[in-house]
């Protein structure tokens, strides 16, 4: 069944089409040599949604447990880092259902309410994940791997949208320092770049060619070794539900939520920055660190203030910390050369 589903909040609202494709359209346009005018009968024409397939029933809510094993869920829930066990900054914790059902994942859509539904029974089993690139270690690990391979740890943390929503929720899972010591990355090997699955067949979202994916993502690696980077394995204290994406995601705090990069299947040491999703959707728009900023006004929502999706609509909104409140962590990195990769053209695509 086609349905008509509402714009996405990462689209400008001056457009009813996604960019991208207003983007390659418009360089088509202009090869072909016509005017602004037939640009904007060829936007007319093309309607204002997408088309997607609603694969599921909205009525019915995945168990946020599906098939695990009790060697795997006996790991959870994992003890709480006592560092990060505490909401931060007199905020609350999000409820589960709320966090669980407005979720930024295109693989299964750009209705925030809609991906919960869409990615029901999307298969995570089995998967595989490669750690390749610059390191002398290289190695894969599947599913029963993500919970085992290192020691699981509880840790509240906030996530902080650019579309300027937040929230706060305990992720289980480890240090991604940790597997990167596993890996032994050579001493070339600037930074880490991390791709998502490609899966149309299951993954309603990627039937849309407006975006490049597998969706891919990097970090440089003072970045990735930070204490915050966290590889997610679970939330509200059970093994990560499609939506959150399963089986595995990163979190990076004190940068913008489109850092977190979910369904990962490739984490790879690479010696120079790689190109990165809603970089290369968006060109000027958004930037490689991509860190949370008050100030920062290239994007087309103003970041002095956030909503917390968890909070009564008409609340108060909050003010917008630099890095999320995570400062003491991370501001170290960005004291020295290389702040910025704004106006950095990536190396690796
Ligand atoms: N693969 C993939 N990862 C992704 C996204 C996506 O569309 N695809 N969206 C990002 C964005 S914009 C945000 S805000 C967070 C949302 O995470 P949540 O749904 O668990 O709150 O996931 C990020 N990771
Ligand atoms: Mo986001």
């Amino acid at each position: 069944m086609l349905i008509k589903i509402p714009r996405g909040w990462e689209l400008p609202e001056r457009l009813c089409i996604s960019e991208s494709r207003y983007m390659s359209r418009r360089q088509i346009v202009k090869a072909l040599g016509f005017t602004g005018a037939g640009l904007a009968a060829a936007r007319l024409l093309t309607g204002c949604f997408v088309d997607e397939e609603r694969i599921s029933d909205p009525t019915f809510k995945e168990p946020f447990e599906p098939n695990v094993p009790p060697s795997i869920d006996s790991l959870y829930p994992a003890d709480p880092n006592p560092e990060f066990a505490d909401v931060p900054d007199g905020r609350t914790m999000t409820p589960e259902d709320i966090a669980g059902g407005y979720n930024n994942y295109y693989e299964f859509g750009i209705n925030k309410t809609q991906v919960q539904f869409n990615a029901q029974g999307f298969p995570t089993k089995p998967w595989q994940v490669r750690v390749t690139g610059l390191c002398d270690n290289p190695f894969t690990f599947d599913w029963d791997d993500i919970h085992k391979m290192f020691a699981l740890e509880e840790r509240v943390y906030k996530l902080r949208c650019v579309e300027a929503w937040s929230m706060v929720v305990p992720w289980t899972g480890f240090p991604l320092a940790k597997l990167i010591e596993k890996a032994q990355p050579r001493s070339n090997a600037r930074f880490v770049r991390m791709e998502t699955f490609h899966d149309p067949d299951n993954a309603v979202g990627q039937r849309n060619l407006d975006y490049p994916f597998p969706y891919y993502e990097g970090l440089r690696i003072d970045e990735a070794v930070n204490e915050l980077s966290f590889l997610v394995t679970g939330i509200f204290g059970h093994v990560l539900p499609n939506q959150h994406g399963a089986p595995l995601r990163l979190a990076t705090p004190w940068k913008y939520g489109f850092k977190s990069i979910k369904g990962i299947v490739e984490i790879r040491f690479v010696d120079s920055m790689p190109a990165t999703f809603w970089p290369d959707v968006v060109p000027d728009r958004y930037d490689f660190l991509s860190n949370v900023d008050p100030t920062d006004t290239q994007v087309p929502w103003d970041q002095s203030t956030e909503r917390d999706i968890g909070l009564p609509d008409g609340s108060e909104e909050i003010p917008t910390k630099l890095y999320n409140g995570y400062g003491n962590y991370v501001a170290d990195l960005y004291t020295s050369d290389g702040e910025s990769f704004r106006n950095d053209e990536p190396d690796i695509k």
